[in-house]
């Protein structure tokens, strides 16, 4: 069996890995401190206010006058940061009503608060794995970070990469089958079928194509993927424990009982 492909050109095609990445957070989320004042969202949705304003809660938004007064956000606004997302909904999804760049995700996938808690270090096995930001198929930035508290299992993919699509199905099958345990599962697209940078399309395409509804990037000259992959090629998959710590990088084929044990089922 020869799963490999190489990625054509190789380094000299691949961006400046010292790039920053887009869309990284600006401010720290409240809702730790939120928890440790001993205060509580009352209850909310997304849109214009799902609770009934109160005295207590004027805009409601689910966050009370007081509590509003200790975070800064607006009272008299459900959205203070006009992203779309109510101040109680950001504060219960652990991102900051007060940063409009910072909002609960279209697709749904949980924010772990431990998101600022890390540092990190590098990409081989025992490293804590560095930040990146990248643009997922509803147009959001998802951050590797805010996935702390889960194991990730990052696959590099490209649409031209038959072996990717075989293992893409496999990652479709044992994301929706073990997600409740904390599995994660992130793919990085790094071109489309003519080897150029995936577009927005190129991405729904892939999530729609699998059935997928974990995270598809892109993942722009495999910027991010280059900073794992070893041996310049693809499939490459990696492993994140949770807390960041990276169990495995570069591999080229994997196996469901990698992703239980790195569960700890
Ligand atoms: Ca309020
Ligand atoms: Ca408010
Ligand atoms: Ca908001
Ligand atoms: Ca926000």
């Amino acid at each position: 069996m020869r799963p490999l492909i190489s990625i054509p050109g190789g380094d000299l095609r691949w961006r400046d890995p010292n790039k920053p990445a887009r869309l990284l957070p600006r401010r720290a989320a409240p809702a730790a401190t939120l928890l440790l004042m001993g205060l509580s969202v009352v209850g909310c949705e997304g849109g214009d206010g799902g609770n009934k304003p109160s005295p207590e809660d004027w805009d409601g938004d689910g966050l009370t006058n007081e509590e509003e007064a200790y975070l800064g956000s607006n009272p008299e606004a459900a959205d203070t940061d006009h992203d779309g997302y109510d101040d109680g909904l950001e504060v219960e999804s652990n991102t900051d009503p007060l940063d409009g760049f910072d909002h609960p995700y279209a697709g749904g996938w949980p924010i772990a608060d431990c998101r600022h808690d890390l540092e990190g270090t590098g990409t081989t096995p025992g490293q804590v794995a560095p930040q990146f930001s990248l643009m997922d198929q509803h147009g959001d930035g998802v951050r590797l970070h805010d996935f702390c508290d889960r194991v990730v299992v990052i696959a590099s993919a490209a649409e031209w990469c038959q072996p990717c699509q075989v293992e893409a199905t496999q990652l479709k099958i044992w994301y929706d089958k073990h997600k409740d345990a904390g599995l994660m599962v992130i793919t990085l697209l790094g071109e489309d079928i003519n080897h150029q940078s995936p577009s927005l399309e190129d991405l729904q395409a892939w999530s729609a194509g699998f059935g997928a509804t974990h995270p598809v990037l892109q993942d722009t000259s495999f910027s991010v993927t280059q900073t794992y992959v070893i041996d310049n090629t693809l499939p490459s998959t990696h492993i994140i424990g949770r807390g960041g710590v990276v169990l495995e990088a570069g591999l080229m084929t994997i196996t469901e009982d990698m992703v239980l044990d790195a569960l700890a089922l």
